[in-house]
Parts: structure tokens; C-alpha cells; sequence
């Protein structure tokens, strides 16, 4: 403990000021609400950074939206508005096919064919980045996504024309050949849209279900289990190489345990979330054989629009991916 009487106040102003010129704050905008596990996941990586480098990178979540909007957020990130964002992968399908590949429905819908599927992806997606000013720091899935409605949905047929909340292009583009009427909603509005009318469908995971209490306005959970969509975590280059290099390690060390502890998470979200699901009265429902079926073709003709977009690099990781 140093002693104020004999610290000049000069000094202590010369010395917090010192402080204050080396420690850096990020401020880092996220799309989803804080009991999010994801969210939850960004603080505890923001804590480690902060615990590695003795405060030196003080990273400041702005959760929810309410920095930048969603969509906004990989801009911001690429032009140094901000340092670091997460966001939505598949929102940059637009940019580039590549960053769609885990929205396509029924391609991986186990976790280890999620870490495969990721691992393809993975050197394609650094290298599209890097073109972007942009790195990644780490990857996480939701958990399945599956269907949630307020009657029994035995057919893709029993979709048809149902207004239908998306969160992505890809999303879109599987309620429109369902036969619904796709809006786009991002999670922090998901239970207005669905109190005022504006939606009466969609498909997401148990968690972003539980969290917006979908028992308030939907009574069916189909387990249909048709993707393992990720988030990522991204930083600005020059921003990051800006830090000092024991800085850096302490980013990268923090972002790849972040990483695995994010994928434990979404795996032992899965069944925690039905479970609170069908507490509160939500009837969880084991799709039928038909319904499966068409929702496959739909996925399958899904499947073949993505390779003719994504040509011979799309082809390199599929084949990376089903050797
Ligand atoms: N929750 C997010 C993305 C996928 C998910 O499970 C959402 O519904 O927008």
C-alpha cells in the first residue's frame, strides 16, 4: 500500500495518468440478450482478458443490439468503429457462400459433425476475413434448430403460408420454399412480433425459445434438429495489431478457451432448454417420417442452389468435409 502523505499529488496525477494511457478499453458490441449463453460466454472471455493482461484490455460488452444493430455489426468491426463484434456467421452468406454452409438445413445436425463441418469451414472463412480487415477470434454453435408453432405440423404442407419469424437469408429462403411467409426478426423483438401478430411461426434453438418465452405464444416444439448454426467472435486486424504481443497471447488464449467452453455450453444447453420448454407447456413433438422427408428435399434442393453459387471453392470444403 503506498502512503498519500507522501505521494505529491502532482505525482499521483502524473501516475494515474500514465495508467490510464496504457490501459485500453474495446467497446464490443453483441446482437443477443444477456441471458443468452453466448452472451454469458462474452463476458467470461471479456473477465479473462481483463484477469490476464492485470487490466491493461478492458473489454466493454454492449449487449443485445444496443451498440450497433445486428446487421450492423460486421461493418462496424471492418471499418475500426469498433474493435471487436460478434455476430450471426451466416449473415455474410451475401459476401460470400463460405459463411453459410452451417445454415443449410439437414448438412450437420449432430455436434460432431458441427466441429467437422466448422473445421472445413474454418481455413476458407480466416482467409475471407483477413480480405475484410478482419480475424476471428472463436466460433460457437447454437444448439439444433427446430420447429416451433402453435398446432401439430405433420407435413411441410401443414407450413404453408404460415407468417413465419426468420434470422438470416438462408433462413428466408427455407420458409419460402416451406410455403410460409418469411419476416425477419432479430431475438431481442422475437416476443412482440409474436404478441402483436406479426409472426406465428419459426425455427430456432431451445435457447433462444426458453429465453423468449415461447410458451407465452406458441404450444408446439417439433425436434426437428435441422442445423448447428455459429456465432463468431471477430476482431479488427489493425486494432488487434495495435496491442502489445503479450496482449495479443492473452486475446488469443482467452478467445480459444471461450471457444471450447461456448461448445460445452451449447451442448448441455440442448436439453436443458427442452426441458424447461415442455415445464412450461410447450408440447414437444418427435417429427414425423413425412414431415422429414419434406423438409429433407427441401434441403437437398438448398443444398445444390448453394454449389452452383459457391463453385469449385464450395466444393473444396464440402469435399474437406465429407472426404
Ligand atoms: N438463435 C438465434 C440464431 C439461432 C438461434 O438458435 C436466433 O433465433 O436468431
Amino acid at each position: 500500500m503506498f502512503n498519500l502523505h507522501t505521494f505529491g499529488g502532482a505525482a499521483l496525477a502524473l501516475a494515474s495518468l500514465a495508467f490510464t494511457a496504457q490501459a485500453e478499453s474495446w467497446d464490443m458490441p453483441t446482437p443477443y440478450p444477456d441471458a443468452t449463453f453466448h452472451t454469458a460466454n462474452i463476458y467470461q472471455f471479456a473477465e479473462d482478458v481483463a484477469a490476464a493482461t492485470d487490466g491493461a484490455l478492458e473489454i466493454k460488452v454492449h449487449s443485445a443490439g444496443s451498440l450497433f444493430k445486428h446487421a450492423e455489426i460486421s461493418k462496424a468491426v471492418r471499418s475500426g468503429q469498433v474493435p471487436a463484434g460478434e455476430f450471426f456467421l451466416s449473415l455474410l452468406a451475401n459476401d460470400n457462400p463460405a459463411y453459410g454452409l452451417d445454415s443449410l438445413p439437414f448438412l450437420a445436425t449432430s455436434y460432431d459433425e458441427a466441429e467437422r463441418l466448422w473445421a472445413a469451414q474454418k481455413p476458407v472463412i480466416d482467409e475471407l476475413l483477413d480480405g475484410q480487415r478482419l480475424m476471428a477470434l472463436y466460433a460457437v454453435p447454437w444448439p439444433p434448430q427446430g420447429l416451433y408453432t402453435t398446432k401439430e405440423i405433420n407435413t411441410v404442407e401443414d407450413l404453408a403460408g404460415l407468417k413465419f419469424r426468420t434470422y438470416s437469408a438462408t433462413l428466408e429462403e427455407f420458409a419460402a420454399l416451406a410455403g410460409a411467409a418469411p419476416t425477419q426478426v432479430e431475438v431481442p423483438d422475437i416476443p412482440q412480433a409474436f404478441s402483436t401478430g406479426r409472426v406465428e411461426a419459426m425455427i430456432t434453438s431451445p435457447s433462444t425459445g426458453a429465453n423468449s418465452k415461447a410458451w407465452d405464444f406458441l404450444t408446439h416444439y417439433t425436434d426437428i434438429q435441422a442445423w448447428i448454426p455459429k456465432n463468431i467472435v471477430v476482431v479488427n486486424k489493425r486494432a488487434f495489431q495495435r496491442l502489445d504481443e503479450a496482449t495479443q497471447a492473452a486475446v488469443l488464449q482467452a478467445a480459444a478457451e471461450a471457444e471450447a467452453r461456448g461448445w460445452e455450453m451449447s451442448r448441455a444447453e440442448t436439453a436443458e432448454k427442452v426441458a424447461i420448454l415442455q415445464e412450461n407447456g410447450i408440447t414437444v413433438v418427435t417429427p414425423s417420417e413425412e414431415l422429414m422427408t419434406g423438409l429433407r428435399d427441401i434441403g437437398a434442393q438448398m443444398l445444390e442452389n448453394w454449389k452452383a453459387e459457391a463453385g469449385e471453392a464450395g466444393a473444396a470444403i464440402l469435399d474437406a468435409y465429407q472426404p
